[in-house]
């Protein structure tokens, strides 16, 4: 790996294993050395979504119990939209409005989260915070403008563990107002990855990526995935998808969507790629890259370009995912070969050291647990919902320091904003990435920024389901936003 800052040093590793050294590096001594910027400009636009375009785009929902088969003959009952594993894909372009009428036939509450997109607080999805679930035999119409535009995606929000892997999940893509996408390219695909397995209520966590397999490894190795779990691409094994065919020199846009609960996904394919979306957002420029790591609910577009003559694969070289390979034919001799890339990383399209911009309100977030603390996961020392909520004015531009001194990777996603990755590992970005996912592995700190453009109460949480039922969220509120959340729902 040439890509030092994803991965924890050997010394953080041996501090890690002693207790008594950790002592000496808390208190975010690192932060000191950033002095605040007078006012560098922010990426994250003043209003949260574009003006709605006058158009009105209606889906119906009907969320059922039912039989998913898979192609190799195995089957479960899972979760359906629209009688579909997953749930369908749902395509707007940005300022559409987007009215979705959910009817829940399930015997159980359940309920649409928007992830990735601006929405008004009450039709977040998130029971206890924004609004209540849909009741059985209830129905619910979630409204609003579609936006940012790009690679987005939708999941339940209640009974997670047993929800989302087992169907109550699928694809948004919202296309670019002006139908200018930084990128252009002639075909695109939609890859969403998840697995299945977890109701067998085997914690499996400390086998996850990220966890136990990278710690007894110093992290330099591949980390395993957890036994047990299969592997799933577009609602199906891998082994049914048909080799997409591909003319040489022709660029195809992936737009990879990590819908796993628990895992990470580390993508190779014999040649470099470039990756020109992070969670739906354009970098300003595109960066080739040789792997890709994608932690639970991120999403990247990749624009990838045939690096060799007959058949060749998209995989990810994570051990226990040998499953997770995507086929490819080149329809042709391949001539050129794509130019080469590093390692993927959130400081991948900065050089130097940036400045951080002058913030009006600052957080520290210590996200802990795990381990001897048992099945807790903690934030500044508390459990959701104890943890102390994030109390923002509209208009500040907030910025939380978080630290992860646990074993295992957090992958951080806060609903109705996406925020810039301001410094990682200490090192400010000069080119902040705009997500709204961050994952931190082990030992590893950052900064994010985000600018309180959306009032409401906005949940902020570990996207690793089990973390998330076992403590590791918190709350966004704004002080002048009138209805308080209750935690009744967790
Ligand atoms: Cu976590």
């Amino acid at each position: 790996m040439a890509n030092g800052d994803r991965l924890m040093t050997r010394r953080e590793f041996l501090m890690a294993l002693g207790g008594v050294a950790l002592i000496g590096i808390g208190g975010y001594p690192f932060i000191r050395n950033f002095l605040p910027d007078i006012s560098a400009p922010m990426a994250i636009p003043e209003h949260p979504t574009v003006q709605w375009n006058g158009s009105v785009k209606t889906f119906l929902f009907n969320i059922s119990r039912g039989n998913v088969s898979l192609s190799n003959g195995s089957s479960f009952d899972g979760y359906l939209i629209n009688s579909q594993f997953p749930g369908p894909t749902i395509r707007v372009r940005e300022g559409d409005k987007v009215r979705i009428t959910v009817n829940n036939h399930l015997g159980q509450p359940t309920t649409l989260h928007w992830h990735g997109v601006n929405v008004p607080s009450p039709m977040d999805g998130v029971p206890g915070i924004s609004r209540d679930p849909i009741q059985p035999g209830g129905s619910f119409i979630y409204e609003f403008v579609a936006g940012p535009s790009g690679t987005r995606w939708y999941h339940s929000h209640v009974f997670e563990m047993d929800q989302i892997p087992n169907g109550l999940f699928g694809a948004l893509i919202i296309d670019p107002v002006n139908q200018n996408e930084s990128y252009p390219v002639s075909r695109e695909a939609t890859l969403v990855f998840s697995t299945w397995g977890y109701q067998s209520g085997i914690d499996y966590g400390m086998q996850s990526s990220g966890g136990m397999g990278q710690m007894m490894t110093g992290g330099r190795n591949m980390t395993s995935s957890s036994q047990g779990l299969i592997h799933i691409i577009n609602g199906d094994l891998s082994t049914a998808l048909k080799p997409m065919v591909i003319r040489p020199g022709e660029k195809v846009r992936l737009r990879l969507i990590n819908a796993s609960g628990t895992e990470s996904y580390w993508f190779t394919m014999g040649g470099s790629f470039l990756v020109t979306h992070t969670d739906g957002n354009p970098l300003s420029s595109p960066v080739p890259v040789s792997d890709l790591y994608i932690a639970p609910a991120e999403r990247y577009d990749i624009v990838v370009t045939p690096p060799q003559t007959g058949k060749w694969y998209l995989r990810s070289k994570m051990g226990g995912q040998e499953g997770v390979v995507i086929p490819f034919v080149t329809d042709g001799a391949v001539t050129t070969l794509p130019t080469s890339g590093n390692s993927w990383s959130y400081s991948s399209t900065s050089s130097g050291q940036g400045k951080l911009g002058k913030v009006n309100q600052n957080f520290a977030l210590t996200l802990s647990g795990g381990m001897m603390m048992g099945a807790n996961w903690t934030i500044n020392g508390q459990s959701y919902p104890n943890t102390a909520p994030l109390r923002i004015q509209r208009g500040d531009r907030v910025r939380i320091e978080m630290r992860n001194m646990s074993m295992m990777e957090h992958p951080m996603h806060l609903h109705g904003h996406s925020f810039e990755i301001t410094s990682f590992n200490g090192r400010v970005l000069s080119r902040p990435l705009v997500k709204d996912v961050i994952n931190l592995r082990p030992m590893e700190r950052c900064t994010i920024d985000l600018l309180a453009n959306n009032p409401g109460n906005w949940f902020f949480h570990c996207h690793n389901l089990q973390h998330m039922r076992d403590g590791l969220a918190t709350v966004v509120e704004y002080a002048d936003y009138p209805i308080p959340h209750v935690d009744k729902w967790m």
